[in-house]
């Protein structure tokens, strides 16, 4: 369950907080906090709803959840400098979805050898645009935001067509196996948690699932939907065309996804608005992740590492999650090209420390 502070209680916590290095406690200064403290957006939710995260979690990095749609326009005094901040852009301004020419896209499997890369996958998130994000929702909302997506979901053909899997009734056991295995999420995340992401946990969540496995859709996780593409090795090329097509598919099965002119579709974190993609490798560098440097060697070619369980966990045998970290004000094929090039940058920079 989140916390029940007031608004006032976590300004005052997060002024408390030392060592707190979050884009919250950067840009949310007192002006703002009191311009803002006492406004409700349209699906009522609040600044509090917003900052909960962040202010009850001080090592957050961003600290800041949009409470709904709306929250970008109403609370988008604090959620401006947050985005440009986190996306390393001076200007909001994000270009028409482009997917690229996935008959042509330059690239392929980026690692032939298969010594390096475990396995390939990219996901993007999509809202319902008539409904609220998890601090707001209801337990109403999301059994209806459920039965809306299933139906979508059962028109998906060929490759992609598959069943959806209810988190309600699914045995603790098979949950772990899968959470373990990549495939599903869980309810262990403390961010998520204190935002409000665990409410009337598990009802309306589940995952489905194509025949292969290796297409997925996460409903009710972070977001609404979570559209997945993934398999063994590192052939992006793949992986990347079958999101595409799904993407394409799901977009013309009657849902309605939020959006916005200037950021793109619209995510419950503000990190993952713009093309809500993100491309990534698990990959083997134990040499370069040694290095004293690697977080400013990832930086300088807009990669973020991760450890394998998924942000906020730990690598496991040099094993780590490399993915692009922008996702506004580029295209998508742009974003997945970010990705590949450093990529590519990691795998030869590890060859290099190795002596091959
Ligand atoms: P996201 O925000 O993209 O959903 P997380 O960091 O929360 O990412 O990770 C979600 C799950 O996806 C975790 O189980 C993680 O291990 C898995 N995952 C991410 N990238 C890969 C990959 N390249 N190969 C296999 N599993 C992956
Ligand atoms: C943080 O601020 O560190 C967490 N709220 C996570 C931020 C980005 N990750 C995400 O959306 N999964």
């Amino acid at each position: 369950m989140a916390s029940n502070l007031s608004v006032d209680e976590l300004w005052t916590k997060l002024q408390g907080a030392t060592d707190c290095n979050s884009l919250l406690k950067k840009n949310l200064t007192e002006p703002i906090f009191k311009e803002l403290k006492d406004l409700k957006s349209s699906f009522g939710g609040t600044l509090a709803d917003c900052i909960r995260s962040g202010c009850m979690n001080p090592d957050s990095g961003v600290g800041v959840y949009a409470c709904d749609p709306d929250a970008y326009t109403t609370f988008a005094a604090l959620l401006n400098p947050v985005i440009k901040d986190y996306h390393k852009v001076d200007k909001l301004e994000h270009p028409k979805p482009d997917f690229g020419d996935t008959n042509n896209l330059g690239f392929g499997d980026l690692d032939p050898s298969g010594n390096m890369i475990v396995s390939t996958r990219v996901r993007v998130g999509r809202s319902h645009a008539s409904y609220g994000f998890p601090p707001v929702l209801t337990l109403e909302d999301r059994v209806d935001m459920e039965k809306k997506t299933v139906k979508c979901l059962e028109t998906l053909t060929e490759d992609l067509a598959g069943e959806y899997c209810p988190l309600t009734g699914m045995t603790k056991e098979k949950q772990a196996e899968l959470t373990a295995d990549h495939f599903l999420f869980n309810d262990s995340d403390r961010f998520l948690r204190e935002a409000g992401g665990y409410n009337d946990w598990p009802t309306g969540r589940g995952i489905f699932f194509a025949k292969n496995k290796k297409f997925l859709v996460w409903v009710n996780e972070e977001d609404h939907l979570r559209f997945i593409s993934m398999q063994m090795g590192g052939n992006l090329g793949e992986v990347y065309t079958r999101l595409v097509k799904a993407i394409k598919q799901l977009e013309s099965s009657g849902l309605d996804f939020a959006k916005k002119d200037e950021l793109g579709y619209l995510t419950f974190c503000p990190s993952n608005l713009g093309t809500t993609l993100r491309a990534s490798v698990h990959i083997k560098i134990p040499k370069l992740a040694a290095e004293p440097d690697f977080k400013k060697f990832c930086d300088d070619l807009h990669i973020q590492a991760r450890g394998i369980h998924g942000e906020h966990t730990e690598s496991v045998g040099g094993v780590y999650d490399i993915s692009n970290k922008r996702r506004l004000g580029l295209t998508e094929i742009q974003a997945v090209q970010e990705m590949r090039a450093g990529v590519e940058a990691v795998i030869k920079r590890e060859k290099e420390l190795a002596g091959k």
